[in-house]
């Protein structure tokens, strides 16, 4: 965890912003696979985590605005634990390292919220909704408009803003994500499984201590399915292979990076073209990057030299500005340029995308594309966050447009036919704003020119 100090300054100022009330922060606790006790690999809530930092699992908290108390609520080990888990720091104990004196059993914690003012931030696991019911008397289905927003934009407001500490974390964690990428330009190599790269990757995150995956990794020759998590492909000579994959720090802030690669020595020259035409959109979105410009540019920009690049291989027609404005694009690059990223990879989405990739007033678009921008928001100093425009060929979407006759000013529907079978490419890096622009993360380089991807595969 960081020094008391931090837990404590966020506390603080999470109170002041809210103003009164009783906060509260529900802990995730073990859940079970298959069965009770063959559990999961235990993940500690965001929120948690940030305001708290105790990483072990069975604990809710409080920050009693009214009263000017903050409690932890848990269990301390009984003597039939022990045999299990060998001797543990006592919550008392690890509650003083976070700078909270007061602890109580998890028994204590209905009765410490009766007939108080409750704020709670949005369940995500059926658990926590059963345990809102059990504290609250709400029932799940109505939980969900009972929210907090003054308390989910007050965390909001605190989370995306990354302090120097937090950066270092989140760059420690784009370091291990870098190297994890590294080893699968060495090993994509026609003959070798998908899953076994999903494996090397995995061993990367997972050999240091404390560290793991941030999210489950894509390993793939099929780059235009968007999350596909299969790993059932054997690579071939000619295919290219993406890899979406970051690894968590031990304090849980993660990274989040994507390559794409040739399984042979070399792309085709097809696969070159389109290659190229991402980095530029890539670019293009990081020419946006700096305070006070939205996010929202950077992801027209990228739009707008995609559609170039498109109308310069016939496959679409107009002007590039108009079709990335109209949402014609969309049939290439269906989803963002990218998100917040911290704590989570998607970072708060638990607490809604409307609040934390868009400012006050911002709507979010409902139309196919742009409905899928989860940051679009104006940035600024200490926003953390991926940049990651893609080009995918997706037969059922062109098949589906094409039916519709959707954008069919802007879309030469016929030239689509043989590009059908090209699959899909990105590349991913993670940025912050600063001051007056932005800096990528990380201390290593991520291979992204053709050069870098060729000189990368000899490595
Ligand atoms: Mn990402």
């Amino acid at each position: 965890m960081f020094e008391k100090n931090t837990y404590v300054t966020r506390r603080a100022r999470l109170a002041q912003e809210v103003g009164d009330g009783v906060l509260l922060f529900l802990g995730n606790q073990l859940v079970g696979m298959n069965y009770h006790d063959n559990e999961y690999p235990f993940r500690q809530d965001s929120s948690f985590l940030y305001f708290f930092g105790l990483d072990q699992a069975g604990l809710a908290a409080v920050i009693d605005i009214d009263n000017g108390e903050e409690v932890v609520f848990g269990d301390e080990l009984t003597i039939d634990d022990i045999v299990w888990t060998g001797t543990m720091p006592s919550l008392k104990e690890t509650a003083r390292l976070v700078g909270v004196e007061k602890t109580e059993p998890l028994s204590a914690l209905k009765k410490h919220l009766e007939g108080r003012k409750v704020r709670f931030l949005p369940p995500y696991r059926g658990d926590h909704q059963v345990w809102l019911q059990a504290l609250l008397g709400l029932a799940p289905e109505a939980q969900a408009e009972r929210v907090d927003v003054a308390f989910i934009k007050a965390v909001v407001g605190m989370r995306n803003h990354k302090t120097p500490e937090e950066v270092a974390a989140i760059e420690e964690a784009v370091d291990i994500s870098t190297r994890m990428h590294l080893i699968s330009y060495r090993m994509a190599r026609p003959g070798v499984h998908e899953a076994e790269i999903a494996a090397a990757v995995l061993q990367e995150a997972t050999c240091r201590p404390g560290c793991g995956l941030a999210f489950p990794t894509i390993a793939t020759t099929h780059g235009q399915v968007l999350h596909n998590h299969g790993f059932i492909h054997t690579l071939r000579e000619g295919d290219m292979f993406l890899l979406d994959a970051g690894a968590e720090n031990p304090l849980h802030y993660a990274g989040d990076l994507s390559s794409s690669m040739p399984v042979g020595e070399r792309f085709t020259e097809r696969q070159e073209l389109i290659y190229n035409l991402c980095l530029r959109s890539f670019y293009a979105a990081v020419d946006q990057l700096r305070p006070g410009n939205p996010y929202r540019n950077a992801h027209l920009a990228a739009a707008e030299t995609i559609a170039e690049g498109m109308v310069d291989l016939g496959l679409m027609k107009g002007n590039p500005r108009d079709i990335a404005e109209s949402g014609a694009y969309a049939l290439v690059f269906p989803c963002g340029t990218g998100h917040m990223m911290g704590l989570d990879v998607h970072d708060m989405e638990n607490l809604g995308e409307q609040y934390v990739g868009y400012a006050d007033g911002m709507v979010k678009s409902k139309q196919f594309g742009f409905k899928s921008l989860r940051l679009a928001r104006p940035l600024e100093p200490g926003f953390v966050f991926t940049v990651e425009p893609g080009i995918y060929f997706m037969p059922e979407l062109i098949d589906y447009w094409k039916a519709e006759g959707r954008f069919k000013e802007f879309i030469n529907y016929d030239k689509f036919e043989a590009w059908k079978d090209f699959g899909g490419l990105r590349n991913e890096l993670d940025y912050l704003i600063t001051e007056d622009g932005c800096r990528v993360l990380g201390t290593l380089r991520k291979p992204m020119t053709l050069e870098e991807v060729y000189s990368a595969k000899q490595a």
